[in-house]
């Protein structure tokens, strides 16, 4: 049987305005910039994805290294997962972290989508696994406003999806106002419901033993990205003293920094980002590592893909929610009791308003 054969790419971006403005120790955002990716098939069939990557200027470079990667795949059979190992084992010149698995990422994505349309199979059933609600957590706010205002916030947060799982971000000038903060949202909560909190890297080791050790009581579900992501002596450190989980894995790059994060056990769960660890195949690869290592594996963004690859991911743990594409999206998914419903239609479902594109272009 021969599959249809790769036609051309379609790539676009646009900065889609927050509803509410992103503030965090990494930095503010007011938009977010995002590519989306358009693979068309011999049998018209279009596999579909975008991508989130954070800085707008440096949109047209990812956008021409999508434009430079895609070349080889013109005129091939679809076969997404060898694609990707392809790429992967020729990346002694580009590298294999950063802007070149960004652009892999973002390919990888639609190929997959284009493969599980063409099998008229939803991704997560293409993947080998089912359809069925994923647990998730809303992320949509709770970033380093006053204290004083996350009990309303948390309410509106819960409310909006009937979640019990929130994450709230720490790192005030004073360890006195994250504990408040801290207080409110459990105020509206709960105490028997998972709190989450991030610290974004913005804590010096020292400072991250102080903080952490004060909140270790708390009853937080993890401590995520308390120091640089790339403090592997700090983290071990950290775990040894600290009670509460740590988590990491939005920055990890591809498989590679997943597997030496686990093999060196700095953390004590993963949350890989669907486009920093290079898309589905990376995903699924380091799905594979966790499972061997025991450890759980929540997601980081991107929540329609990355739902469908917690039905797929034998550690499956907390899927992270945000709205933040949804402006383009044709369909978002639905939320219902803080699961994330997966449609069950061919592929991801995912599919763009042209007029939000056009409204919010960036150019490339
Ligand atoms: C985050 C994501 C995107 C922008 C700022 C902060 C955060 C998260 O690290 O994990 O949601
Ligand atoms: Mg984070």
């Amino acid at each position: 049987m021969s599959s249809p054969i790769i036609k051309s790419l379609s790539v676009k971006a646009a900065n889609i305005p927050l509803r509410k403005t992103i503030i965090s120790k990494i930095r503010s955002f007011d938009n977010w910039a995002i590519i989306t990716t358009e693979i068309t098939c011999s049998d018209g069939t279009i596999g579909k994805g975008y991508i989130g990557p954070y800085l707008a200027d440096y949109i047209p470079a990812i956008a021409s290294t999508m434009k430079q990667l895609f070349k080889q795949f013109v005129g091939r059979q679809i076969a997404p997962y060898q694609f990707y190992n392809e790429v992967m084992k020729s990346t002694s010149l580009m590298g294999r972290s950063g802007i070149a698995i960004y652009a892999l990422a973002a390919l990888d994505i639609a190929f997959w989508d284009a493969s599980a349309k063409i099998a008229k199979q939803p991704l997560c059933v293409h993947l080998g696994g089912s359809i069925a609600p994923v647990k998730a957590y809303n992320s949509c706010g709770l970033w380093l406003n006053p204290a004083d205002t996350l009990y309303d916030e948390a309410l509106e947060l819960i409310e909006n999806g009937n979640f019990n799982t929130l994450k709230i971000r720490l790192g005030r000038e004073k360890l006195s106002d994250d504990i408040k903060a801290i207080e409110n949202v459990k105020k509206a909560l709960g105490n028997e419901n998972l709190l989450l909190c991030d610290f974004n890297q913005g804590l010096s080791l020292p400072d991250a033993i102080h903080f952490l050790n004060a909140l270790d009581n708390q009853g937080l579900y993890w401590f995520e990205e308390p120091i640089d992501y790339y403090n592997y002596d700090g983290y071990k450190e950290l775990r040894q003293r600290m009670k509460t989980p740590i988590i990491l894995g939005e920055n990890f790059h591809g498989p590679d920094d997943a597997f030496r994060a686990m093999d060196q056990k700095i953390c004590d769960f993963i949350m890989p980002d669907l486009m920093r660890i290079s898309g589905i195949s990376g995903w699924m690869q380091t799905a594979s590592i966790a499972s061997a290592y025991r450890i759980k594996m929540s997601s980081h963004l991107f929540p329609e893909v990355s739902s469908q690859l917690m039905r797929v991911t034998p550690t499956a743990d907390l899927c992270e929610w945000t709205d933040w594409a949804e402006p383009l999206l044709k369909e978002p998914y639905a939320i219902q009791d803080g699961h994330i419903i997966i449609p069950d239609v061919p592929g991801t479902g995912i599919d763009f308003n042209e007029d939000v594109l056009e409204k919010y272009k960036i150019n490339l």
